[in-house]
């Protein structure tokens, strides 16, 4: 319970802090944060063995963090730094770090998809036993991408979780206009495996769901949907005034914050208080060393434009 409110409280925070060095120009480019969905990243991603893989989005800090990937070296991608985890050449959409089976933030909607069906396969192939997550958005599962995957894991029973954030939104574009079923679990039908849906603002619902499935997709039943219904506090990127959804809406779902509600309950664990406390300090702590980090890295050098790249 601890390691799980840790690991929320310190996306929380990071992305917090994200936001401020966007703000005064210390981090360029784009930015999507995961306020608000930390529950889906870390009660999916926490109940996956060491060798399991995570497939990721362009709202992807949290998963990666919650794969266990170092805030000093994510914030220092996001600075362009060399000790990031690209080498500071991926930034924010193209974060990847394979030593920690992490394959990737992905800036191309529904495009994690498919590499997580090709991941699958080669699972299956190499009889690795491993599980491959991938996370997208419910606008994702609206792409192309979605149906082909699903279709092609389920046939060859892939030993993939899709684990769809649906946050309501995919920008301005609310679900309940892009698409007629009101759950993305209901769409597992059509491609005859199991779908569920849970309540993506609590961390335990969200990981005895991708706990319940984990040992029957390791064992070969075949691929799971699972979606998460969760909300983002923020805008989607950054200047984004959010005139598509109303205040009250946004006041619904902030009282279900799974990281301040988590942060209620734990205290009523009396004999814990004081650890929580610790769990505060620390990610204060961890969030400030990953700026200083970040700061004092040398940026990428124009040499190493052409390193590591494949094309
Ligand atoms: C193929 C493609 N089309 C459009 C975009 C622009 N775009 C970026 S994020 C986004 C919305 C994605 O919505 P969703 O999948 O629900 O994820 P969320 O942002 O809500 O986390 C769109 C349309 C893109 N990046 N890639
Ligand atoms: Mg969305």
């Amino acid at each position: 319970m601890i390691d799980l409110y840790h690991k929320m409280l310190l996306i929380r925070r990071f992305e917090e802090k994200v936001e401020e060095l966007f703000s005064r120009g210390m981090i360029g480019g784009t930015c999507h944060l995961c306020v608000g969905q930390e529950a889906c990243a870390v009660g999916a991603v926490s109940v996956l063995g060491k060798n399991d893989l995570v497939i990721s989005t362009h709202r992807g800090h949290g998963h990666l963090l919650a794969k266990g990937g170092d805030p000093r070296r994510v914030m220092a991608e996001l600075m362009g730094k060399a000790t990031g985890y690209c080498q500071g050449k991926g930034g924010t959409q193209h974060m990847c770090a394979i030593e920690l089976g992490f394959l990737g933030t992905n800036g191309i909607t529904g495009g994690g998809l498919p590499i997580a069906t090709g991941a699958g396969l080669s699972a299956k192939l190499r009889n690795s036993g491993q599980v491959i997550l991938v996370f997208f958005g419910d606008g994702a599962s609206n792409q192309g991408t979605f149906h082909e995957s699903l279709n092609m894991a389920s046939i060859w029973k892939l030993p993939v979780i899709y684990f769809c954030e649906n946050n309501l939104y995919g920008m301005s574009m609310s679900s309940s206009r892009s698409m007629n079923v009101t759950s993305v679990a209901e769409r597992a039908v059509a491609y005859g495996i199991r779908g569920y849906s849970v309540d993506g603002m609590d961390v335990l619902a969200v990981r005895e769901a991708v706990g319940g499935v984990l040992d029957a997709v390791r064992g070969g039943m075949g691929p799971v949907l699972i979606e998460g219904r969760t909300y983002r506090f923020v805008g989607h990127s950054k200047s984004d005034k959010r005139v598509y959804r109303t205040e009250a809406e946004e006041s619904e779902w902030r009282v279900r914050d799974p990281v301040i509600s988590f942060d209620r309950y734990l205290p009523g664990l009396k004999a814990r208080e004081a650890e929580v406390l610790r769990v505060q300090q620390q990610v204060e702590a961890e969030v400030t060393e990953s700026v200083e980090f970040g700061m004092r890295s040398e940026l990428a050098s124009p040499e190493s434009a052409l390193s590591g790249v494949y094309v």
